[in-house]
């Protein structure tokens, strides 16, 4: 069985972050170990939260799977609450990145804008994590933090979007995939570019009416689970990319549905599990 660790907060309601990474990388039937920065009550884009910071458990927690010298297969981090965890992300990539993939979700905003409690500094020094990741998934907006470049808008060419890409790439990944990319009105999707090989990769679905929370972490753990499970770039950017198209698709169709509240992706793992 694959193995995966994923480093990421809980928050504990609004379908985002590790409450959504969880579920879908074990429906994946891949071991998806965890580590918790932080407990919310919520995610950050409601106007109160309560925050309890874990940075003090995460390098005992390093420590101990050094000791058992655990391994894995593949090691995503996503949203990170401070400077100090960005530096124990780059630990766990460091300690265990031998023999692994290394993806870094670079969750710091969207819409132009940082999350509420996401400092420019912080923005900064994500740089340094994404420089030590074999794969960075950033939207527009984290890209132009990544690359100190202001915020391009949502009209673009896609000439544009491939600077941007050779640019994250020069940040040190092998490979950036940018999220949200829009070139065709009604359609919506990834595109990449592998500098390992000098390839643009891109897929796109049906954009729907509505936009969600937590759709870019259902992505990431999507496509880490598939990329873990041996299927390949293209094959995991379809899958992910369908996986979470089906998912609005079935929230849209629920009359209960609230934007915040994320997708019910629960309810498309069995069509996920029927494209794997
Ligand atoms: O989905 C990204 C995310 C993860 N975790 C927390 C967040 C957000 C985005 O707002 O606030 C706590």
């Amino acid at each position: 069985m694959k193995r995966i660790v994923t480093m990421q907060d809980i928050s504990c309601l609004g379908r985002c972050s590790l409450t959504v990474s969880l579920p879908v990388i074990s429906a994946m039937g891949v071991e998806c170990s965890v580590i918790p920065t932080a407990v919310l009550s919520t995610h950050t884009k409601y106007s109160h939260f309560t925050f309890k910071d874990l940075t003090d458990q995460i390098a005992p927690i390093l420590d101990q799977w050094k000791q058992e010298d655990f391994r894995f297969d593949a090691i995503y981090t996503g949203y990170l609450g401070s400077m100090e965890q960005l530096d124990l992300a780059k630990r766990l990539f460091r300690d265990f990145g031998a023999g692994a993939l290394k993806l870094a979700d670079p969750a710091m905003g969207d819409n132009g804008k940082l999350y509420s409690g996401i400092t420019d500094e912080f923005a900064r020094e994500m740089k340094r994590l994404c420089a030590d990741a074999d794969i960075i998934v950033p939207n527009l907006t984290e890209a132009a933090y990544l690359l100190d470049e202001p915020y391009i808008g949502e009209n673009y060419s896609e000439e544009q979007i491939k600077g941007i890409l050779m640019r994250l790439t020069g940040l040190g990944a092998d490979m950036a995939l940018l999220t949200g990319i829009s070139f065709e009105k009604g359609k919506i999707g990834a595109y990449g570019y592998d500098r390992t090989n000098d390839q643009y990769v891109g897929y796109f679905t049906e954009e729907q009416p509505e936009h969600f929370h937590g759709t870019g972490d259902l992505w990431a753990s999507t496509f880490i689970g598939a990329m873990a499970l041996g299927k390949g770039m293209d094959a995991s950017l379809r899958i992910a990319s369908d996986y979470v198209a089906e998912a609005i698709r079935v929230t849209i169709a629920d009359p209960d549905h609230d934007p915040y509240r994320g997708v019910c992706f629960e309810q498309a793992i069995p069509y996920l599990i029927g494209q794997l």
